[in-house]
């Protein structure tokens, strides 16, 4: 399948749309200096992201809802890759919430000398799949996904943003960060958020009441997140992100990928992605079938 060159740009391999990065910004994010003290959301596209921007500024904050109210997402957790961030980055209080879809070895110099914290939110590849595909279609800035077929393929070459689940996970999960990373799962969140929530706080050293974790659990959950302008995209122009063809917040479940997956593409799924994890250290979380 042919690239279109318009709509992304190739950055070590990877694909990335030229709409929200450039060599300019890229070169800015490898330039750019971290510190001790900042905290770095890290995910693959579509793995929760925006739920984590909307958690971490609650967090640290012992629950004030003013700046998931105030500031869109983008901004008050900017993604250092991206164009905008060049914008935002000195408006940044400290400790600075960031994040980043770069792969580990991709990040910039100062990141692996610093000290600063890392979560990293891992979610089921077959579900992330599912929300990608809804994705492309909404956003005008990716490439048709075509046929669930055709983007199931295309996921699997890694010829999709940021490249292939897989290598996402596997430079993270063998990172040696030791304990200034943390691992949570996007199944664990949706299971129990109060839970997810408590062990975030304990990894950033906030001591949160029981009635601060329940009162973020309440403003950080779908229901709720679909409700906020500044975390719904609904203040981006159509053209960008199309609401009425998907929403973004689009079902935030479990296990989507049943409704979606044949039996001859989960096998297919399975075998590529389990062959690409032989031999490693580490166990996923969950089953692939
Ligand atoms: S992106 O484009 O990479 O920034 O996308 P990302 O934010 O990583 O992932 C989008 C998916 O996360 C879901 N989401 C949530 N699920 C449950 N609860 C909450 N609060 C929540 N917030 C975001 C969102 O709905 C996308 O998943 P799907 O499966 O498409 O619904």
């Amino acid at each position: 399948m042919s690239l279109p060159e318009a709509m992304y740009l190739r950055y070590h391999g990877l694909l990335l749309p030229r709409e929200n990065n450039s060599y300019e910004s890229l070169k800015f994010a490898q330039e750019f200096k971290f510190e001790d003290d900042d905290i770095l959301v890290v995910t693959y596209p579509k793995s929760g992201t925006i739920w984590m921007q909307e958690i971490l500024p609650l967090v640290l904050n012992g629950g004030d809802l003013t700046v998931i109210h105030t500031i869109p997402n983008w901004e008050r957790v900017p993604l250092i890759q991206t164009k905008r961030f060049a914008l935002f980055v000195n408006k940044l209080a400290s400790p600075r919430m960031l994040g980043t879809h770069f792969p580990y070895n991709l990040m910039p110099p100062s990141f692996y000398t610093s000290k600063a914290k890392v979560i990293y939110i891992m979610r089921n590849p077959k579900d992330i799949m599912v929300s990608s595909y809804y994705f492309h279609q909404m956003a005008g800035f990716l490439e048709d996904p075509g046929t669930f077929d055709e983007f199931m393929d295309k996921f699997l070459e890694g010829e999709v943003m940021f490249g292939k689940w897989t290598d996402h996970v596997k430079s993270w999960r063998s990172s040696e960060l030791a304990d200034r990373i943390m691992y949570i799962t996007y199944e664990e969140m949706v299971q129990d958020l109060p839970a997810s929530l408590r062990r975030i706080s304990d990894f950033l050293g906030r001591n949160l009441t029981e009635e601060v974790i329940q009162k973020i659990a309440e403003n950080c959950s779908f229901k709720t997140m679909k409700t906020n302008n500044m975390s719904n995209f609904s203040l981006m122009p159509k053209v960008y992100m199309d609401s009425d063809k998907s929403p973004f917040l689009r079902k935030g479940t479990v296990g989507d990928w049943k409704n979606h997956f044949s039996s001859e593409q989960l096998a297919r799924f399975i075998s590529v992605i389990s062959k690409e994890l032989e031999g490693e250290s580490f166990s996923l979380p969950w089953s692939l079938d």
